[in-house]
């Protein structure tokens, strides 16, 4: 890898910037764009108090969900999925001016919003093994990005809280991390609640440890494709009940309606 990892952070990363054409600039070069105070006063609040009502809620009903297959370990750290169906406001972010410019220059138009689902970090959290979102593409990757993520700071985005941590500039090595890039070198992208940053869904990233003893950190992770794969006829909106009801495990799964792999999930979990 030939990743400039000694230089210091300032380099590595983008300054915030709410300039679309210097985002774009800094994603194609650093691999993600920060934008401050796209989210100020109640609106942040309305946001940030929605997650850990729904949060609270999956904890007392004892639905509470880990980051996934990497955090069985680990009992602090909190997903919370399919947050559209949690509270309105997450529909408000999900198209919002400023997430879809970024999606619509990044990726084109139309594109799918294949999930937006919040990780809640808490005090002595771990690590999440490092990745790049768009495991979905076979290999060997196109040239352009085929996803692009765009994250809401419903925190303070701080290196101690467990700020996300990205390999600045993985993109251009167009391919996924593997166990022998594990040790590659991350940094934390700080930044201010109410920010959101976009990354190129090459980018390897990794949810930070939180060393801090009392602090959470809320962000909201929404994931957009290219919609090449979504099937020609829409079966979850035109789909007679009765073909979904008597349908055989292959008819299902044909349809997306099963599935015990990555996607197809329900609140995350696989649909077996
Ligand atoms: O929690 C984070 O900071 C990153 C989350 C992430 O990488 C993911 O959900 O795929």
């Amino acid at each position: 890898m030939t990743l400039a990892e000694e230089a210091p952070r300032s380099a590595l990363l983008p300054s915030p910037t709410r300039d679309l054409k210097q985002g774009l600039a800094d994603i194609r070069h650093h691999g993600l764009a920060i934008v401050p105070d796209v989210l100020v006063g109640d609106q942040l609040k309305r946001a940030r108090d929605a997650l850990y009502r729904a949060a609270a809620d999956d904890r007392a009903r004892g639905r509470e969900q880990k980051f996934g297959l990497d955090y069985e370990h680990d009992d602090t750290n909190q997903r919370v999925w399919n947050v559209l169906s949690r509270d309105p406001v997450f529909e408000d972010l999900a198209f919002h001016r400023t997430a879809v410019d970024y999606v619509r220059a990044v990726l084109g138009w139309p594109a799918l919003l294949g999930n937006i689902s919040a990780n809640i970090t808490g005090p002595g959290g771990g690590e999440m093994v490092l990745h790049a979102d768009q495991i979905f593409v076979p290999t060997p990757w196109p040239d352009e990005p085929q996803g692009c993520n765009v994250a809401w700071c419903l925190d303070d985005f701080t290196e101690a809280n467990g700020a996300t941590r990205i390999v600045p500039g993985s993109h251009r090595l167009n391919r996924q991390s593997g166990p022998e890039d594990a040790g590659a070198a991350t940094v934390p992208v700080e930044a201010r609640a109410g920010s959101i940053f976009a990354i190129d869904g090459r980018v390897w990233h990794k949810t930070g440890a939180n060393i801090t003893r009392d602090q959470r950190r809320a962000g909201l992770f929404a994931v957009y494709s290219l919609p090449m794969y979504l099937p020609q006829e829409n079966w979850w909106l035109s789909l007679d009940p009765a073909v979904r009801q008597f349908g055989s495990d292959t008819l299902l799964r044909l349809l997306g309606f099963r599935g015990d792999y990555f996607y197809g999930r329900v609140n995350g979990r696989p649909v077996g």
